[in-house]
């Protein structure tokens, strides 16, 4: 009796005090996160420019292709816009429409380029009216058509942007299913509804390939239509079909998608969701986490979760679902904790880190800005914190920001993708900087984390 008695005590006093710490100095935060997005875009600035992407170890610069398509100045364009970088970003826009054509004889993964470019460029268009933006957007829009030119619907995964030859008929459904808010809205903003018809029998047709129990899987063929890998999870290959079964839903509020992600939440809910109380934790504290099954048969197949699936507490908080985002979110922390920094996949179960790499993903750093939204709690400014500054101590270089090879070691690898200005600094951005810096309710990120605003009726 007594002995319970005291340990209460114990947990009520370490709630407390875990309360009662003072919430970090947002303006110090937001000045900071700023400071160091303006660092990294130096370094590409100065050792990379023209480029697709900076190499901060080597100061060098990496292309996708045979030529350049701007990777890190389109997707960086309209975080500089929000920071209120003005002349940096009048600079950029500027460079970006004297140089970029999408006149090449390149093929190009269409999932990356409509993320990344016409997510970019739309959003853009809408912070600055600048209609230049939108004409390059359609252009990029009519020259990644082909791919849907398939037996199915289902995207190819490749095109050339000068002949709209195709290839690449195995594909996943995060590449087949998350194009509908960037050609949805490029629909919407230029009046031709065939780039919205396209993309949204895309994501109806890989929903169509749900198994009896409502799972997805990871791998199919846009010309059989059939599944050529079963293994179901919220993770890489998946990941952002199911956050674009709810954001078309809200964007463009079309009834089907809100039916499909409806009918494919439970079963997300039921199979992959993986609750329990670790050894020696009081039953009171049981974790949540998100493993992967058999699409078919809703069979345990491994225990993982990684830097990828820690978007998914966004997705939750955005559906509604506070309380599964708020246990989900505490898990991506637990798993960032055991090295300052998360790896690419985890195992939960044992806590060991299955592939070590981190590639200065930012979907923790949504999470905690999507939860500190609609619950204000001040733990997710803390986190924040912790991130931010985790961040900095292991992935800056005198050049920019480099990825690591392996969180254990924190060795470093030679890149910094276009990500880091699209998604990590924004989101950590938004975080801290004042509401007022972007109207959360009046937009719908695309999965880059382009904020896209419904202006049609
Ligand atoms: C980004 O390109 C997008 O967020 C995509 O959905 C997943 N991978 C990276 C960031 O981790």
């Amino acid at each position: 009796m007594i002995k319970s008695i005291t340990l209460l005590l114990v947990f009520l006093i370490t709630a407390a005090s875990a309360n009662s710490q003072p919430a970090p100095n947002k303006q110090k935060l937001a000045a900071e996160v700023k400071a160091e997005f303006l660092h990294a875009w130096n370094g590409y600035k100065k050792h990379a420019w023209g480029h697709d992407d900076l190499r901060p170890l080597t100061k060098g610069f990496h292309d996708w292709y045979a030529e350049p398509l701007l990777m890190t100045p389109v997707d960086a364009l309209d975080t500089m816009i929000l920071m209120g970088l003005k002349d940096e970003a009048d600079a950029t826009r500027k460079y970006i429409l004297d140089n970029l054509s999408f006149d090449k004889d390149i093929d190009v993964q269409n999932f990356e380029i409509t993320i990344r470019l016409l997510g970019g460029l739309l959003s853009s268009y809408q912070l600055t009216g600048d209609l230049r933006l939108l004409a390059l957007a359609e252009d990029l829009g009519h020259r990644l058509l082909p791919v849907f030119e398939s037996p199915t619907g289902l995207p190819y995964k490749f095109v050339n942007l000068k002949t709209g030859k195709v290839r690449g008929a195995e594909t996943n459904p995060a590449e087949t299913g998350t194009l509908l808010i960037e050609f949805g809205t490029l629909s919407k903003l230029t009046g031709k509804q065939i780039f919205f018809d396209k993309a949204k029998r895309a994501l109806v047709e890989t929903y169509n390939r749900r198994s009896t129990i409502g799972l997805i899987g990871t791998r199919f063929n846009v010309e059989t239509g059939k599944w050529t890998n079963t293994d179901s999870h919220i993770s890489a290959e998946i990941d952002s079909y199911y956050e674009y079964l709810l954001k078309s839903w809200l964007l463009f509020g079309d009834r089907d998608c809100k039916r499909m992600w409806l009918e494919s939440i439970p079963a997300v809910n039921k199979y992959l969701a993986d609750e329990f109380v670790r050894e020696g934790e009081r039953q009171s504290s049981a974790e949540l986490w998100y493993g992967h099954a058999d699409m078919n048969t809703g069979k345990r197949t491994t225990t993982t979760y990684g830097a990828l699936d820690a978007f998914f507490p966004a997705v939750l908080a955005l559906s509604g679902d506070l309380n599964r985002a708020r246990r989900l979110q505490a898990s991506s922390f637990l798993m960032w904790k055991q090295h300052g920094i998360e790896p690419e996949e985890f195992n939960y179960r044992t806590m060991e880190v299955v592939h070590a790499g981190y590639p200065l993903r930012p979907e923790i750093v949504e999470s905690t800005y999507h939860l500190y939204h609609y619950t204000k709690d001040p733990r997710y400014l803390r986190m924040g914190a912790t991130l931010f500054r985790d961040f900095v101590t292991h992935c800056k270089t005198d050049a920019g920001y480099a990825a690591l090879k392996n969180v254990i070691t924190k060795e470093k690898s030679d890149s910094m993708q276009s990500f880091l200005f699209a998604e990590t600094f924004k989101y950590f951005y938004l975080l801290f900087a004042p509401p007022k810096t972007l109207a959360f309710d009046k937009v719908t990120f695309n999965t880059e984390a382009h904020p896209v605003r419904r202006t049609w009726k």
